[in-house]
């Protein structure tokens, strides 16, 4: 693949080409279990690396302030009504570059600085841009934060509660419903019943469940929601993108505004072709199969490492996510990211609700299935994905020769695994 891939950039430019080959390399023989992260069809690198890279396209399909867009008009428009068939909605606006420009879209649609909303907290699973102290969310507006259940039956589980006491007595604009670790089913009806009693939009940022949803195997918050955010390359398995969804054409307008000219210039149309390309993969049967294998495989992940010994937050999991609490056996998040790190294992260190760790500490360790689960892996891989990670963060209570010989053991097995399923050779 990779000197069809990056034919010609060998010859102009050996310095660049060294670091997409290695990296390429990197992919090919790591598990890559970061939850949002996945291998896109070559079909769809290949329209983002495409020529629409070199057309600018300032406004929207038909109504643009540039000559020449007759042709990436037609890939817009051909995105959009993927788009709205795959998560069934009347209006989408697909030029946000990136997820947190689609929600920073979404809040200067909506509202005004220091207005008050309501979002997950990071702590608790949440995500940056839903009010945290260090982002724009929550420097420029009062964002009020809702958590996880820290003890009982629903222990790590949504305060829907506290998202109701919240909102009556704050009084938000909008009540945001998304998470970047929350492993389970939101209910999305129920945050919707609490922004109608106190009079506030519900928004949802879909970026982790968006593929999940696509395949029909997460509920589609787009019956309930006014406004949707996602990004479109986590399990949605697409370009490095994101996108804007609603019903309400009086919103739709509002968001049409605040992306361009509100946010941004021109849109990028290379990447606007290459999602225009994933969502026709995502509409296929295929792509249903594939996520329900994301989901299973998932669930033999988490049950793997419960035989093991160690805690799932919230017990286990509904989607593609497994969040580890690393308390019971003593360690920190940043460790074992490391340790899996050297024999080929990526994911990332988590925040787990409560945390006693700082965030660059942690207790906790967050996986996805989608990337690995794209590539081939299945049920009897995860089983031993889940024994590999075990080993390794056992192996940190032995002494320094029998965890040098785990170590050694575990990197072979990677290689060997990663070696039965070779990325960009096969049609996905
Ligand atoms: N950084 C992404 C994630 O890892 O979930 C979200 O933006």
């Amino acid at each position: 693949m990779s000197e069809l891939y990056l034919k010609g950039i060998k010859e102009t430019d050996p310095e660049v080409y060294g670091t997409l080959e290695r990296e390429l390399n990197r992919q090919q023989n790591q598990i890559e279990l970061i939850a949002s992260e996945n291998i896109a069809s070559l079909s769809t690198l290949n329209a983002q690396g495409s020529v629409m890279t070199n057309k600018y396209a300032e406004g929207y399909p038909g109504k643009r302030y540039y000559g020449g867009c007759e042709f990436v008009d037609q890939a817009e428009e051909i995105a959009l009504q993927r788009v709205r068939e795959l998560f069934n909605c009347k209006y989408a606006n697909l030029q946000p570059h990136s997820g947190a420009q689609a929600n920073q879209a979404v809040f200067l649609a909506l509202l005004k600085p220091n207005d008050t909303f309501l979002g997950m907290s990071l702590a608790s699973g949440g995500h940056l841009t839903h009010g945290a102290k260090p982002n724009i969310s929550g420097k420029w507006f009062n964002a009020v934060q809702y958590g996880v259940k820290k003890d009982g039956n629903d222990k790590d589980l949504i305060d829907y509660d506290e998202v109701e006491s919240l909102a009556v007595e704050h009084r938000p604009k909008i009540i945001i419903a998304g998470a970047s670790a929350y492993p389970r089913i939101i209910d999305w009806k129920k945050f919707k019943i609490i922004a109608d009693k106190v009079g506030a939009y519900f928004m949802v940022d879909m970026a982790h469940y968006s593929g999940l949803i696509a395949g029909k195997e997460y509920p589609n918050p787009i019956e309930f929601a006014d406004v949707v955010t996602s990004t479109t390359h986590k399990t949605l398995r697409g370009a490095r993108s994101a996108m804007i969804l609603t019903n309400n054409e009086d919103i739709y307008k509002k968001i049409n505004s605040a992306v361009f000219p509100g946010l941004q210039g021109g849109p990028l149309m290379h990447v606007m072709a290459a999602k225009a390309v994933s969502f026709g993969e995502a509409l296929k049967p295929e792509f249903q199969e594939y996520i329900k294998k994301v989901i299973l495989n998932a669930k033999i992940l988490s049950e793997t490492l419960v035989n093991r010994g160690f805690r799932i937050v919230t017990g286990g999991t509904d989607s593609h996510l497994v969040w580890l609490d690393l308390t019971p056996k003593n360690l920190t998040g940043d460790k074992a990211e490391k340790i899996l790190e050297e024999v080929g294992i990526a994911c990332n260190k988590n925040a787990i609700p409560y945390d006693p760790n700082p965030p660059k500490i942690t207790s906790g360790l967050r996986f996805g299935t989608s990337a690995a689960t794209s590539r081939g892996f299945n049920e009897n891989d995860f089983k031993l994905v889940g024994e590999m990670i075990s080993d390794m963060l056992d192996s940190l209570l032995l002494n320094d020769q029998e965890s040098i010989k785990v170590a050694k053991e575990t990197k072979n097995k990677v290689l060997d695994m990663c070696k039965n399923y070779p990325i960009y050779n096969r049609a996905f």
